[in-house]
């Protein structure tokens, strides 16, 4: 007992537990008819196994009831499920806040790693075929069709802005390439009242909410048409139209903020959740462990979908973490958590489905591990062929590919074929490469958008910034790009 307490006077402070739990029965006994949220309410409270255990409460310990309100003691879910860890001493439990915990006798760490890994939901074969007693949601054949036009039209926007940056037309570009069904399959599953909160390998959730070929182009080369004003980098989308908050590079700065948003949503009695989206590099920051925490506490209605594939720019998940995954840091804080094959549309689509309507349905945020491979390099400023092995990339590219392995499935049930498929590419490539030339042509916004939308009054800091700017422009013309308005 002293070792599992730890300290000195364990004797004494057992005892004091145990007045506090002796306490703490009457409370729970008598608290039953108290008056407690709607949540609360439906939990029945049991009283009556720890107050056997302990039958003599130390009378001269006093303390407050108000310290041993209930709802802590019913606060953690995970509570309910301890006492089956392990035998108890004669039947002995500690009432900590959370809920009982048996004693042991043996003194036993918890292991690092379980023996088996977490198991990935998976419901296509490589070749699109669903396994066998396979459970899935049904899926539409109106919506099967537009979730893999819009992985298409992904696969060659993505294809079509990379050449752009190559041939110096957009300064920067970032592909999903590998990525297609988390994108759509994910997008398909949720409603567009839901907040977005992205990375920013997640444009096909904007494209399936309707976000066209021009708003994506005119974004990338920070035209007039640009709703960041051209004050961002290529890629960094976003949309209020659209409930898809604005791309931010930070890593993982976005996964609070999605708490924060599915907390408002909740407070609002809104039928909606917040969606956030993450790397596996992103599970290795602090807001990841903040944000999970938070939304577990808060009982945030907040899908957390992490993107493991594979690599961190050039940090492999092997230097990134030694659990299983990121599956498995969802129970250390209170998440329901799944692992899905990332490349299979429809075991994504059906776990989003599922996932939003614990999150919604039960107020409770959970935790997504999409497994999959980013084939493209990191971005356009990397060559990923420096530090993973080409045969690698090939694997993933041409056994794994999400896209194909969905054509099959949607082939397979006669909704598809290869003339529709040509027509459908030939479409889609007609209208990106217009809406680069239109985004291309149009004028960029004017010098002033540099200094606005953050004071409501410019201080005298920035008005004499934006001056020295002008007269720098004026003094040297040929340094600066001729079709930014002055
Ligand atoms: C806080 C922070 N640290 C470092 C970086 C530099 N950086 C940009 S992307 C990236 C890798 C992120 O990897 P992951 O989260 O797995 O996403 P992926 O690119 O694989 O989709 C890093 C380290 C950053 N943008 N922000
Ligand atoms: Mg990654």
């Amino acid at each position: 007992m002293a070792l599992s307490l730890g300290m000195k006077n364990s004797n004494k402070i057992l005892s004091q537990m145990k007045s506090k739990v002796g306490l703490l029965s009457l409370i729970k006994q008598s608290s039953c008819t108290c008056s407690m949220n709607s949540h609360y309410n439906k939990t029945p409270l049991t009283a009556a196994p720890f107050a056997r255990a302990f039958k003599s409460p130390d009378s001269n310990f006093r303390l407050s009831p108000s310290l041993f309100l209930v709802r802590r003691f019913e606060s953690i879910k995970a509570g309910k499920q301890l006492d089956s860890f392990g035998s108890s001493v004669n039947n002995q439990f500690l009432d900590f806040p959370g809920g009982r915990v048996a004693f042991t006798p043996n003194m036993r760490f918890i292991s690092e790693s379980s023996e088996e890994r977490i198991p990935c939901y998976r419901v296509l074969d490589d070749d699109g075929q669903p396994f066998p007693d396979s459970s899935f949601v049904k899926v539409s054949e109106g919506v099967a069709i537009k979730m893999y036009n819009d992985m298409v039209t992904l696969q060659t926007m993505d294809t079509i802005f990379y050449e752009a940056q190559r041939q110096g037309r957009i300064s920067f570009y970032l592909t999903t390439s590998g990525e297609e069904a988390i994108n759509i399959a994910s997008a398909a599953a949720i409603k567009n009242d839901d907040f977005v909160v992205p990375q920013y390998r997640e444009p096909g959730v904007l494209l399936w909410r309707g976000f066209s070929m021009q708003e994506f182009a005119n974004q990338c080369f920070g035209n007039k048409a640009d709703y960041g004003k051209g004050r961002q980098m290529p890629i960094h989308y976003g949309s209020n139209k659209h409930n898809y908050f604005t791309v931010s590079s930070t890593i993982a700065t976005q996964l609070p903020h999605a708490v924060g948003a599915a907390y408002a949503l909740k407070m609002d009695q809104k039928d909606a959740c917040a969606v956030t989206y993450f790397g596996d590099g992103g599970t290795s920051e602090g807001d990841f462990h903040a944000a999970l925490n938070f939304s577990a506490v808060t009982e945030a209605p907040v899908i957390f979908i992490c993107r493991n594939n594979g690599w961190a720019i050039s940090t492999p998940i092997s230097d990134q973490f030694r659990s299983d995954g990121a599956v498995v840091k969802g129970r250390a804080y209170g998440v329901r958590s799944i692992r899905v094959d990332g490349n299979d549309a429809l075991a994504i689509y059906s776990a989003v489905h599922a996932a939003r309507e614990m999150a919604i349905g039960e107020g409770r945020p959970i935790l997504i591990e999409a497994l999959t491979y980013r084939v493209g390099h990191h971005t356009t400023s990397d060559d990923s062929t420096k530090y993973r092995p080409v045969d690698e990339i090939e694997w993933w590219r041409t056994t794994q590919d999400p896209v194909t392995r969905f054509r099959k499935w949607i082939e397979s049930n006669g909704w598809w074929n290869g003339d529709i498929e040509s027509e459908l590419r030939s479409s889609v490539r007609k209208q990106i490469l217009h809406a680069l030339q239109e985004a291309e042509k149009a004028e960029k916004p004017p010098i002033s958008d540099l200094f606005t939308d953050v004071y409501d009054v410019s201080p005298s800091n920035l008005r004499e910034q934006e001056h020295s700017l002008r007269e720098t422009i004026k003094k040297h013309p040929q340094d600066y790009p001729s079709n930014v308005p002055i």
